[in-house]
């Protein structure tokens, strides 16, 4: 795929909602191959560095300036091979270093609708490898007549209206405790670092003098808060195996509090500059390991349920986090975890980027 050309021709893209997350979705074979090039030209596409992103597709949140590429996958244990890129809004800058459990979503769908899997009759099943991680997901969603029906009655929170139920199922070969310890101290705060599919660090909100039920903005706006995450976050990464995460977007990180609607736990997540306005799919995944394991952070505060889903309550709503937890026989925390999502196809076409320099 020639760049220059691209500007001219335009690429071929499809919008789609996942989850609680939107992005511009691509064929592997429809972009350029060299890490750099494609990151250039998907700056070009959604317009950054901009805060609006007004010129490109962008929708000038972390939230909706996603991009997800798919191709037949090249492991016969798969169907698709899912690439996910966080392209940041005000920085030039496109990071393959976290995976997106929400565009995951839409992954299923988009696969049919481009031919890369054949439709399997009325429901599709398809096995998808998550190349950031190289954590194994399985999406299962309804396909009459052989194509993708967004429209159903799963209502997710965070999304207006009602869709089409996507299952998704995730299994990672990652211990869910990277340092091995249920919680560790940073900065002179108790964290735990959990990873079920997505690096999260666990703090308390109390212990920086908040409920844990601020809004997002109020959060964002504390200047002195969001500089002493930072700081946890940068010590995080290398004690989470991540390596320096200065300039990444992982690994996430949450204040918990006590549940105030019913749910198991409360959080608000910063991920990490600008604070979610719900909560990822893989993130619940993450906290709700997390919680559930003796000693951890927000453990205390977790109302656990006898069976069914750990309900993780964030700032439009809860999340249904569906995780299995269990300690192996050397000892190791291992998790996996099934989330219910929705995805919509907003619109398919040609994107043109815009012309470099
Ligand atoms: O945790 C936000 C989202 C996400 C990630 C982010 C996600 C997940 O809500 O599985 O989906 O990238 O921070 O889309």
């Amino acid at each position: 795929v020639d760049a220059t050309a691209a500007v001219r021709d335009g690429i071929r893209c499809m919008l789609m909602r996942g989850g609680t997350s939107k992005g511009a979705y691509f064929l592997a074979d429809d972009v350029p191959a060299d890490p750099e090039v494609r990151a250039d030209l998907l700056l070009r596409i959604m317009g950054s560095p901009d805060s609006r992103q007004i010129d490109g597709i962008g929708g000038a949140h972390p939230l909706t300036s996603k991009v997800a590429i798919a191709s037949a996958s090249t492991d016969p244990d798969f169907d698709v091979d899912y690439l996910f890129l966080q392209v940041a809004v005000d920085e030039p800058l496109v990071s393959d270093a976290q995976t997106c459990g929400n565009l995951l979503a839409g992954i299923g769908p988009f696969a049919v609708e481009r031919g890369l899997v054949p439709s399997g009759g009325d429901e599709t099943t398809v096995r998808i490898r998550l190349l950031n991680t190289g954590d194994a997901a399985t999406a299962v969603f309804r396909t009459p007549g052989g194509r993708p029906d967004y429209a159903g009655d799963t209502t997710i929170d965070g999304v207006p209206g009602s869709a089409a139920l996507i299952q998704l199922e995730l299994a990672s070969e990652r211990p869910l405790l990277p340092t091995g310890s249920a919680a560790d101290e940073i900065a002179g705060h108790r964290v735990t670092l959990v990873d079920n599919g997505m690096p999260v660090v666990l703090l308390r909100a109390d212990e920086f003098g908040l409920s844990g039920h601020e809004a997002p903005a109020d959060l964002e706006g504390r200047a002195d808060l969001v500089r002493t995450l930072e700081q946890i976050r940068l010590a995080a990464g290398p004690l989470m195996g991540l390596g320096d995460v200065s300039g990444q977007t992982v690994p996430k990180m949450f204040l918990i509090s006590a549940p105030r609607s019913g749910g198991a736990i409360s959080t608000r997540a910063f991920i990490p500059r600008r604070v979610h306005t719900s909560i990822g799919v893989l993130m619940a995944a993450s906290v709700a390991a997390g919680v559930s394991i003796p000693g951890a952070v927000g453990s205390d505060l977790a109302d656990l349920p006898a069976d069914g889903p750990i309900e993780i309550e964030h700032p439009t709503g809860s999340f249904p986090a569906r995780v299995g937890v269990h300690q192996d026989d050397a000892g190791f925390w291992r998790g996996t975890s099934v989330s219910v999502r929705t995805a919509r196809k907003l619109f398919d076409g040609v994107v043109y980027p815009r012309p470099a320099g």
